[in-house]
């Protein structure tokens, strides 16, 4: 077909997948009733995709909770501790009361969150289960003839880890050859099936790849396009989120008939000179972007267009990536400036571009365009603003601190939420509602900060926090407070399984009106005589987490940004808070996929940071915080964003952070993590203790803070008054031991 998108969103247009999905959940319908919930958003998705005019929809982009899970669980992958469990799929994705779940993490470079498989040599795979093929006799059954979607083979060993217990040397792509195997018999029973086309996913080819995996690669698509033409569908392999470099070249040589190019964030493809080696080939151009949700502009698209059929065999237009991370539909936006949705574009009306812009490339002159087409930057509109002077150096502003704050040795604190009570989520719903007044809801707010200052002050905590129970999430509430922002009513995205966020629209510019946390920080420190952090989401997160405009360049818009955050803590400061968190848990997540760009994107994330921050005066103490357990890929950015106190996740691995070479050098105060917030487990005092004794071996006493690894908000008042009590009671007995080190 001339048109095509590939992939497209699965939670529904109004979450009707995240409601059967806890339904199942807690026990209130049956695995049966969530199977036919998923096959009636499958029926709603290839007639809505038909209606909008796409001749074959792709299928199998559906998924329960994840494609990558379902990868695994299609090839057996499934790890022998899970194969007792009643529900397989669901104990790999979220674990059982006996075994912890898969280990899930960041979808390349999105807020999008995937499943790692875990193979090992003793992986044995067969093809266990057919969903794919079902899927094509489902959607023929309603009269639709679609393209089955798979994540390709080399990207799915690339995202999986070894298995515990793998000899040293083996990787998951070791197992290539048996993998294959697998594709090889799912492709024949594609075919027996009546299949045209089947797309295979191989996104992890943008990013850089060894001579090892480049020969993976070759192995794998020489293998699975060397079927005969009878026994497999013609085979598509679509590459997105960047350019294919190196990889370009090997699947050029390949026996596939289409390659898919994103031709939005991979665009630098267009200059290059061995595009014409797809002359034999489909290309599947990626000119409607889909990692944002602004209207594609279609002239540009179209000379890109023009410009491929000079070099390829033939050109389907396309676009950029899955539409699984926008929004379904901007027609359920009763709510927003008319100005504004005049500009975007949700997955539906992207569709709708795609179609378009086959007709009017099937309408253009024949010739094509023989200049690699530029597509208009947004021009620098003013000089970069001057960045602001710096702080004092680390030591001069420990000292100050140390004296204003008089903290005793190994501080305890929290990350900043405390549980969100179901009473505070109904209030705010009622406030949105127009139900309840602003004062009842800002009564409800402050015993709710009450309650989690008086607890903390009970327990005998440190450092304390106002709980964050006000914010619904840590970027869409600053974004509700900032102009230049806009919240949608039903834009939601999936981030994981059933959770889901609505990333703002970051489409004006940006200012801050008026202090958002001011207030609430103000009322929590008048309840105690500890300090009490603000707590801040820093400008890298707001801006990863939101769709950004484009008009201007990415550099500008995170200044304005870290000048609203700016403002805010000068305010805070002001307020007579001593001490500030910024936290930065996507700092990681924007990392660009290449190394070559990484420099100068960690250059500008730690200008922005250092923007919002060097406003404090030396004896402020700033803190932040990251997620994710592979901290020590960032530890020079963390280095770099000179914060005085910086929190991470550690329980999980064992602080496994600290074997880091690096480490040894590292000279702010640091918390690791000593609990293990994702799980309902409590743990012991013995093992906070031992945690933090391995801590206190690599840093020196004096920067050492004690705290959970994350934010409190999805636990419940009864765990963590038990973890805390323990981490109290085990820091307590450091204290005591290691009297004559602090
Ligand atoms: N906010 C945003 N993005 C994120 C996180 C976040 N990405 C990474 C990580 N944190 C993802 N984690 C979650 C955890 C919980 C939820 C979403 C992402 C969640 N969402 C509610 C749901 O789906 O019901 C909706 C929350 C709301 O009302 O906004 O529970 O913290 N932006
Ligand atoms: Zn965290």
């Amino acid at each position: 077909p001339s048109a095509t998108i590939l992939g497209y969103p699965r939670i529904g247009p109004r979450r009707e997948l995240k409601r059967a999905l806890e339904s199942y959940w807690n026990g209130r319908s049956s695995r049966d009733e969530l199977n036919s919930a998923g096959r009636r958003l499958r029926e709603a998705t290839w007639r809505r995709l038909t209606d909008l005019g796409l001749a074959e929809p792709p299928s199998n982009t559906f998924s329960l909770y994840d494609h990558v899970l379902d990868t695994a669980f299609m090839l057996d992958a499934v790890p022998a501790r899970y194969r007792a469990a009643d529900d397989v799929y669901f104990a790999m994705a979220r674990g059982t009361d006996d075994v912890a779940p898969l280990r899930m993490t960041k979808w390349f470079d999105t807020n999008y969150h995937y499943i790692v498989p875990e193979i090992g040599p003793e992986t044995a795979f067969r093809l266990a289960d057919d969903k794919p093929v079902r899927e094509v006799a489902e959607a023929r059954e309603l009269g639709v003839s679609t393209r089955p979607v798979l994540l390709g083979p080399v990207t799915f060993l690339l995202l999986s880890q070894a298995s515990a217990g793998s000899p040293a040397g083996f990787t998951p792509l070791h197992r290539l050859n048996d993998v294959l195997g697998v594709y090889s018999e799912l492709l024949r029973a594609l075919a027996a099936e009546g299949v045209d086309w089947v797309q295979l996913d191989e996104p992890a080819l943008v990013a850089d790849r060894s001579d090892e995996e480049l020969v993976a690669v070759r192995v794998a698509y020489e293998r699975l396009g060397g079927l005969d033409l009878t026994e497999r569908p013609q085979l598509f392999v679509s590459s997105y989120f960047g350019e294919l470099g190196a990889a370009l070249p090997v699947l050029a040589d390949c026996p596939v008939e289409a390659i898919g190019l994103d031709l939005d964030r991979g665009r630098d493809v267009l200059a290059r000179r061995d595009l014409a080696s797809l002359a034999g080939k489909t290309v599947v151009a990626g000119v409607v972007p889909g990692r944002n949700i602004w209207r594609t502009h279609l002239n540009d698209a179209l000379d890109t267009l023009r410009y491929l059929r000079g070099k390829a065999g033939d050109v389907t237009v396309s676009t950029s990536c899955s539409l699984l991370h926008v929004p379904h539909d901007l027609e359920s936006e009763d709510d927003l400036d008319p100005a504004l949705r005049k500009r975007l574009a949700f997955a539906d009306q992207k569709v709708g571009e795609v179609i378009e812009l086959a007709r009017l490339f099937a309408a253009a002159p024949d010739d094509a365009v023989t200049a690699p087409p530029v597509r208009q930057r947004p021009q620098a509109s003013s000089p970069d603003s001057a960045q602001p002077a710096e702080r004092s150096p680390y030591p001069v502003r420990a000292v100050a601190q140390a004296e204003h704050l008089r903290l005793p040795p190994l501080p305890v604190t929290t990350i900043g939420s405390f549980p969100q009570t179901g009473d505070v989520r109904a209030a705010r719903a009622a406030l949105a509602a127009g139900e309840i007044s602003e004062e009842r809801y800002e009564a409800l707010v402050k015993a709710e900060i009450e309650r989690a200052v008086r607890l903390q002050e009970r327990l005998g905590l440190d450092v304390l926090v106002h709980g964050e129970p006000e914010r619904n999430d840590m970027v869409q509430y600053f974004a509700e407070h900032l102009d230049g922002f806009a919240i949608t009513r039903h834009g939601w995205v999936q981030s994981y399984g059933s959770r889901c966020t609505r990333p703002p629209i970051l489409h004006g510019d940006v200012d801050r009106p008026a202090p958002i946390t001011v207030g609430w920080a103000r009322y929590a420190q008048s309840l105690t005589g500890k300090p009490v952090k603000g707590m801040l989401t820093g400008p890298v997160t707001i801006v990863a987490w939101s769709f950004v405009r484009e008009d201007r360049p990415l550099r500008a818009v995170f200044d304005q940004v870290a000048d609203a955050i700016r403002a805010e803590v000068a305010d805070l400061q002001d307020a007579g808070v001593s001490i500030i968190q910024v936290d930065e848990p996507a700092l990681r997540e924007l990392l660009p996929l290449r190394r070559a760009d990484q420099a100068a994107y960690l250059s500008w994330a730690v200008g922005a940071y250092r923007r919002a921050t060097s406003v404090a005066a030396d004896r402020t103490q700033i803190h932040t915080h990251l997620c994710y357990s592979d901290a020590a890929e960032v530890l020079t950015a963390i280095d770099a964003l000179d914060a005085d106190v910086t929190t991470i996740e550690s329980a999980r691995s064992n602080a496994r952070v600290l074997d880091d070479p690096a480490m040894k050098g590292f000279a702010r105060g640091l918390g690791p993590g000593v609990y293990d917030i994702h799980s309902p487990r409590v743990p012991a005092v013995p093992e906070i203790t031992g945690l933090a004794e391995k801590i206190l071996r690599v840093l020196p006493a004096d920067q050492v803070w004690i705290n959970p690894d994350c934010g409190l908000k999805t636990r419940t008042y009864d765990q963590v008054e038990a973890a805390l009590t323990n981490i109290v009671t085990a820091t307590a007995e450091l204290r005591e031991v290691s009297e004559v080190l602090l």
